[in-house]
């Protein structure tokens, strides 16, 4: 029969779907629960013990201060810097990092600058991207609370962007980084009554940023970033500033878990041709990203990257009318075969 021959390939389209759905976005909770090791050596939980103002595996500088609750990058005070960086390089090539930050301050409608996190080459160089030094080497993921508007870009403040560098680009301040960031988007994360948490997962060469800013398990997606190189080998970093306009930038939690990699590594070009994979060597990398966008005398409208939704909406979508489809043909024929018996019975 007609539809008996087609149940397979329903089948597999209804789990192509689910699988499509579920791909990019996944919880990070559970992702680092069950499939990542948990690094002790990258993170920083309460207590923060140690000797003295010491905090193992971390260093800090600048503003900032410890305290048994976070640790303040700067105060709500006018010209501060703040730097926390982990001294131990990590390791791993694929990792996921659940950060817990808080930022606020008296500030209604003037606040700033905002904070960063890193993995860098370098660490403990002091300067004016986020309290970090420009043109680094590495990622960068900014949390700029202001805006200094120029009518370059669209979006509001907060924005979450981030922006992959080999040494050779600038950090345009004034421009907020539009000309250099790979993706961003708007996040409310300032004066949150609700615990703040970031979630940064670099597996297989794709950066996934997630924010949980509205209390309970809810993540919200804020960008995906295909084909980023980044090496093994760099520092966690933490930095914070202000001018003009002031914040408190805490940060009170980091746990880094090295995530296995679902797929095998990708084999070097020169080993194309013959069927041995071997490991590529990730330290030697140079950080780079295909989608970094372009300098540009004119700024679009940069809005958050949507397509996952749709993705994810359209897949659920595809298998709801899918079922429906099969419920109703299937359901058609039966009715049909029996109608027929009944009609041969009775007339
Ligand atoms: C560094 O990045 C710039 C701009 O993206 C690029 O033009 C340059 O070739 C890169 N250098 C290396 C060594 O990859
Ligand atoms: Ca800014």
């Amino acid at each position: 029969m007609e539809v008996m021959r087609l149940f397979p390939a329903l089948i597999l389209f209804s789990l192509l779907s689910l699988s499509l759905a579920n791909k990019d976005w996944d919880d990070p909770e559970r992702l680092a629960e069950e499939e990542g090791y948990y690094k002790r050596e990258h993170s920083l939980t309460q207590p923060y013990q140690g000797r003295g103002m010491d905090i193992p595996f971390w260093e800090f500088g600048g503003s900032t201060v410890v305290t048994n609750d976070y640790v303040r990058l700067t105060p709500d005070r006018q010209s501060k810097q703040g730097s926390l960086w982990n001294h131990v390089p990590v390791g791993v090539h694929n990792w996921e990092i659940l950060i817990h930050f808080h930022v606020h301050g008296a500030g209604k409608t003037l606040f700033g600058d905002g904070f960063a996190i890193w993995y860098t080459k370098e660490r403990n160089v002091m300067g004016p991207v986020f309290g970090n030094q420009d043109y680094f080497v590495g990622l960068g993921v900014f949390f700029d609370t202001y805006s200094n508007h120029n009518g370059e870009h669209a979006h509001e403040h907060p924005y979450i962007s981030a922006m992959v560098n080999n040494g050779s680009l600038h950090y345009d301040h004034d421009r907020d980084g539009t000309h250099s960031q790979m993706a961003g988007c708007h996040a409310k994360f300032r004066n949150s009554d609700e615990d703040t948490l970031v979630a940064i997962s670099y597996i297989n060469r794709q950066l996934i940023l997630m924010t949980n800013i509205n209390g309970g398990r809810s993540w919200e997606p804020c960008f995906v970033i295909n084909d980023v190189d980044l090496p093994t080998g760099y520092y966690i970093g933490f930095t914070a500033t202000t001018g003009d306009l002031a914040d408190n930038h805490d940060i009170i939690s980091v746990k880094l878990y090295d995530v296995e990699s679902q797929d095998p590594p990708t084999p070097p070009k020169a080993n194309a041709e013959n069927t041995v994979t071997q490991e590529p060597d990730w330290s030697t990398v140079v950080p780079r990203a295909a989608s970094q966008e372009l300098p540009r005398p004119h700024v679009e409208d940069s809005k958050p990257f949507l397509k996952p939704f749709w993705y994810r909406f359209f897949s659920v979508t595809m298998l709801g009318v899918l079922i429906v489809v099969f419920v109703g043909v299937v359901g058609g024929v039966i009715w049909k075969r029996r109608h027929e018996r009944n009609k041969k019975r009775f007339f």
